[in-house]
């Protein structure tokens, strides 16, 4: 208001604005407010001001005086928003890390071969869809053998070398594991299907010598919806042999096979030959079995839970030392757990080396 009364506020209004305007920091900024509104500011002090006016006068003033004191307010406001701005800025500055350095020299660690190809196997699959699944490696008796149609006294337990462990408080026998397959059985009662997964894991038999280590790896895989067959087991193990042993025209075989849990059950074959006594996967007219299948057994299938009138579908097993062993050329199993450095240096993998199917697997 430009009359006699409040030409003394333009003058204000031009100083309390240059100084908001001069801060240089959040704190100058303050500083300027304390200086305008504080307990002893000059606008504050105005205001109190007010009491000494007649009423006419006090509300023409009261006005004036609130309306500078929103534009002051609007002002310190804006000056707080850049001003904050720049002080997040200027820390971004000071504590920017230059992402672009080269990583630190390689590490002496080394990934073993039984990782490296489960890092393998599981690229491969879940870019098939299939998921990983995971239990425990103390089973019982019912998800280790009764629930994969393999009862008391069948041949297969015996074929099966089984460490047993002492009787439980409830009198049930626990086992540790003799293959991934109770994976699958937990999987099944826990979940509805459809189900695609792999269960990679430790697996133990009773059983050491040259190819037999009484601890191994296997990996299993399940695939079950309303209409899976055999045709569909087909083009998943061609798919995955090719991918793994990187050979686009891989030679592959199913030759009729037999196992509990299975019903047809197969063995796939991939073609090699043997040159100098030297193992080549994909050459010549030789045959090499790499893994078990077949169509889960309906029995199987009610055991856990899930309804074989409803759905079917798939399994297969494999070892993974011993496809660890084909493909990288080593040819001692025991030497995978004897923790030698040496030998560590020699068929480890560099942790650079992540398995990715862009990449092509084995770099
Ligand atoms: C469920 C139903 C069926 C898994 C299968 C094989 C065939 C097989 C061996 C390969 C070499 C074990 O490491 S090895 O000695 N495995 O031949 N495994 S079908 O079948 C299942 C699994 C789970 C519920």
């Amino acid at each position: 208001m430009a009359n006699g009364v409040d030409g003394d506020l333009v003058g204000l209004e031009t100083e309390l604005m240059a100084a908001v305007a001069a801060a240089a920091d959040l704190d100058g900024l303050e500083e300027a407010r304390v200086a305008a509104l504080g307990r002893k500011g000059k606008l504050t002090a105005l205001m109190r001001g007010l009491g000494e006016l007649g009423a006419d006068a006090r509300k023409a003033r009261a006005t004036a005086l609130n309306l500078l004191k929103d534009r002051l307010g609007a002002a310190l406001d804006a000056k707080k928003e850049t001003l904050g701005a720049a002080a997040i800025e200027a820390r971004l500055a000071r504590e920017r890390i230059d992402v672009t350095l080269p990583v630190r020299p390689e590490s002496a660690g080394r990934i073993h071969p039984v990782s490296h190809v489960v890092d393998e196997i599981t690229a491969i699959f879940a870019d098939m869809g299939f998921a990983i699944a995971e239990g425990p490696d103390i089973e019982d008796d019912f998800h280790n053998f009764e629930a994969l149609n393999i009862p008391a006294e069948h041949p297969a337990r015996q074929m099966m070398d089984t460490f047993y462990l002492r009787d439980d408080a409830s009198g049930g026998r626990k086992v540790l594991r003799t293959h991934t397959s109770p994976v699958q059985i937990r999987h099944m009662q826990a979940h509805q299907p459809p189900y695609r997964i792999i269960a990679p894991g430790r697996v133990y038999r009773c059983d050491s010598d040259m190819t037999h280590s009484p601890m191994f790896h296997q990996v299993e895989g399940l695939a079950i919806d309303r209409a899976i067959h055999m045709g569909h087991l087909k083009g998943c193990l061609f798919e995955f042999a090719r991918s793994y042993f990187e050979v686009d025209r891989l030679r592959v075989r199913f030759r009729p096979s037999h196992f509990p849990f299975t019903e047809p059950s197969a063995e796939m074959d991939i073609g090699c030959a043997w040159k100098d006594g030297e193992l080549r996967i994909g050459e010549g007219d030789d045959w090499l079995e790499i893994l078990g299948c077949g169509m889960v057994h309906p029995k199987v299938l009610t055991a856990a839970g899930v309804d074989p009138t409803q759905w079917q579908g798939f399994a297969f097993g494999m070892g993974i030392d011993r496809i660890a062993m084909l493909k990288y050329g080593i040819p001692d199993l025991r030497a995978f757990f004897e923790s030698d450095l040496r030998w560590l240096r020699h068929y480890g993998f560099s942790a650079l080396d992540q398995p990715s199917l862009a990449e092509g697997l084995a770099l």
